[in-house]
């Protein structure tokens, strides 16, 4: 940081202020987390100067010898950790890696069904604003209204009513697992290709902690930086048979060059989750979610589904608070150095901006350590803040409380 000090001072007091903000506040946004040391040090190599459009070994441009490794490596990593045939590793985002699915088997118009956004799905799946839905004819299923899971009878019912050129099972909300293998079998049943988008459960998936979509599913996107604990990107995972049109709907498709700071940061993080730590690690995620469930249903608050099964869970502020909303509540949070994000849960009367749900999650906070005891304490730190309503005293003592176990457990990259 020394010389980017020197260089540009602004941009440099921002990176710190920002880095301070991350240890001294406690990450509860379900799709963050805190990559390693090493992660970062790849990110901010030299390789973000080369030009590589192409694959390794058949690139437009010279002097790829050093990047065409790494890219095979990071591909090598990616087959291994999912078990999958085919990796493409260079897609920017988890919405550009499944653009790229899409555009590799589907024709303008045709039909793609996937999880509704208002019931936790993504607008990658089909949103009529978003390209997936304005490109292709989108329909989605959702989950029931009394258990706010998904049932795979009234699925299949409306698949194979449907029958959608591409069935797209994921979400980026929903607290419950995932049945991947009957999503496969109504695929099937109804001659649907399936796309599974693991990007929230990918960690959670490559540590055997949630079923694997990979045998059942045609393609499979995922992100690398939620609870893979990567960097930001995403990747595609095919069958053999999608190879070729996968990586030419990539590249020349809908990318140019790929960004080979990124891919290397990639194969730094797959080597990561390769290791024994990781799946303890991703164990803990769960545990941890499971008791900061426990403990905020245990203080009368009512959470989508009754509680979870993986690193998140959705709060109805209703249950307790009619008046309050999603955006209210986490902003009392964040002033409390909890930082959290407003999210609709299913039904929800209120609309997107105002919702009547936070959405909590534990990749993060268990990255720097935390562990059950302290999960109790931010529930009963939330619990108290969200009763005050925002009150400012509550808010000034709970900020230092949460200051003081910052302090205690570093975020991981924290000596930079
Ligand atoms: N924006 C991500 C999330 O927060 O879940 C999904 O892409």
């Amino acid at each position: 940081m020394e010389r980017l000090e020197q260089a540009d001072p602004e941009i440099a007091h921002l990176i710190r202020r920002e880095h301070q903000r991350q240890n001294g506040t406690l990450e509860l946004i379900a799709s963050e987390n805190h990559v390693s040391i090493p992660v970062l040090n790849a990110l901010g190599s030299v390789l973000t100067d080369k030009y590589a459009e192409g694959y390794p070994a058949k690139r437009w441009y010279c002097g790829c010898d050093q990047v065409d490794k790494v890219e095979q490596l990071c591909i090598d990593r990616a087959k291994e950790l999912f078990g999958a045939e085919h990796a493409n590793v260079q897609p920017h985002s988890g919405t550009s890696a499944n653009l790229a699915v899409y555009l590799a088997a589907l024709k303008p118009g045709q039909k793609i069904m996937g999880m509704d956004l208002a019931h936790g799905g993504h607008l990658s799946h089909g949103l009529s604003i978003n390209l997936s839905g304005a490109v292709y004819e989108a329909t989605h299923y959702g989950v029931q209204d009394d258990t706010e899971r998904l049932d795979m009878d009234k699925v299949r019912e409306q698949v194979l009513a449907e029958k959608p050129d591409m069935l797209v099972v994921g979400a980026s909300a929903y607290p419950r697992t995932i049945d991947f293998a009957a999503f496969g079998e109504i695929a099937k049943e109804a001659g649907s290709l399936l796309l599974a988008d693991i990007a929230h459960i990918a960690g959670l998936v490559v540590s055997k902690m949630h079923p694997d979509p990979v045998p059942y599913s045609d393609f499979v996107t995922t992100t690398n930086h939620k609870t893979l604990r990567g960097p930001r990107g995403g990747i595609v995972l095919s069958t053999q048979d999608w190879a070729t049109k996968v990586d030419r709907a990539i590249f020349p498709g809908i990318q140019g060059g790929p960004l080979m700071h990124a891919i290397a940061a990639k194969a730094v993080a797959f080597l990561e989750a390769m290791k024994p730590e990781f799946k303890n690690y991703a164990g803990a995620i769960i545990t941890n979610a499971r008791v900061l469930a426990e403990e905020l249903l245990g203080r009368d608050w009512r959470l989508v589904s009754g509680g979870t099964d993986n690193h998140l869970m959705l709060v109805d502020l209703r249950s307790k608070l009619p008046d309050v909303t999603g955006h209210q509540a986490a902003i009392w949070l964040s002033q409390a150095n909890l930082i959290c994000n407003k999210n609709a849960i299913p039904f929800d009367p209120r609309p997107p901006v105002q919702t009547s749900g936070l959405r909590l999650g534990t990749p993060a906070i268990t990255s720097r350590g935390l562990g059950t005891q302290h999960m109790k304490q931010i529930a009963q730190w939330i619990d108290e803040i969200l009763m005050s309503q925002g009150d400012p005293k509550v808010i000034d003592r709970t900020a230092s409380a949460v200051t003081e176990l910052c302090l205690e457990f570093p975020v991981p990259n924290h000596n930079l």
